[in-house]
């Protein structure tokens, strides 16, 4: 038994294998991270590998996709720090034009077992949309998710519409194709290459 099943497991699109790997993994005392980051997150690498290698397609990410997010629901209580009065408030979402959710569903996850009361938009999520449910909630800090490159000017006109709304709320924005210069260039107040590092980025802009 080890995590290299659970990344065959995805791989092969098969939730119950994974399901029931991922349990034994954490029943046996496996590190939470070992199992995210050796089984779940490195399949969905491999997927994507192949599918730009011309091996996979659509429906075949799709499937990976289900199985990743059936492990990920039962590490959901394990990434949890602690309970209690909640530290701030989030707006989470993946951007106008995007689909892919399984890593903002991963830092809304950490977010919320940090403490933070997370509003999840879900995806393909416009600037209105984001601007009016902050002021809604009274959030500190509006989260972006983006995959494509194609979607990332899609966060350029949320941090936009975020400041000429005159709001205080901070922006900060994350996905694969993402970079801190990019984050630079369109004034978001912080980027993450990860979940835990998204979670580290809003504890430290919301004492700044
Ligand atoms: Co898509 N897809 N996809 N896809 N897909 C990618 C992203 C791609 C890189 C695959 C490839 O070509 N190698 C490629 C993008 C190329 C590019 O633009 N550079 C791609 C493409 C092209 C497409 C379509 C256009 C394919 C098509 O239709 N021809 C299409 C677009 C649809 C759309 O969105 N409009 C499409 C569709 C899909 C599916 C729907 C089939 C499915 C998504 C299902 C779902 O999410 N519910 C899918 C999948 C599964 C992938 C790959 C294989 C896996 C993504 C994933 O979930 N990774 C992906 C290849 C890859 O990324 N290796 C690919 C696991 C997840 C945990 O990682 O989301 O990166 P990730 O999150 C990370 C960090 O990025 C970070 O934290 C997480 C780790 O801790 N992070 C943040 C994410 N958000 C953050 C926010 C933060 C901070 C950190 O702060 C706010």
């Amino acid at each position: 038994m080890s995590t290299q099943d659970i990344f065959s497991a995805v791989l092969a699109f098969d939730e119950a294998t994974v399901t029931a790997k991922t349990q034994a993994e954490i029943d046996a005392g496996t590190a939470i991270d070992s199992i995210l980051n050796d089984g779940l997150i490195s399949a969905m690498d491999e997927v994507g590998e192949r599918f730009s290698a011309g091996e996979l397609f659509v429906p075949e990410m799709l499937m990976a996709a289900q199985a990743m997010k059936a492990g990920l629901e039962l590490l959901k209580p394990h990434l949890a720090e602690g309970q209690g009065q909640s530290k701030g408030v989030v707006v989470i979402g993946t951007v106008k034009g995007d689909l892919h959710d399984i890593g903002k569903n991963l830092v809304a996850m950490m977010m919320e077992g940090a403490g933070f009361e997370v509003v999840d938009l879900g995806v393909d999520v416009d600037s209105e949309a984001f601007v009016r449910t902050a002021a809604e909630k009274k959030a500190d800090v509006i989260a972006l998710s983006a995959l494509l490159t194609t979607t990332m000017p899609s966060m350029e006109s949320t941090v936009k519409a975020v400041k000429e709304a005159g709001m205080a709320t901070r922006t900060i924005i994350g996905g694969a194709p993402v970079t801190q210069a990019f984050a630079d260039q369109i004034g978001a107040d912080g980027y993450s290459a990860d979940a835990p590092g998204a979670v580290k980025l809003v504890k430290e802009l919301l004492v700044a």
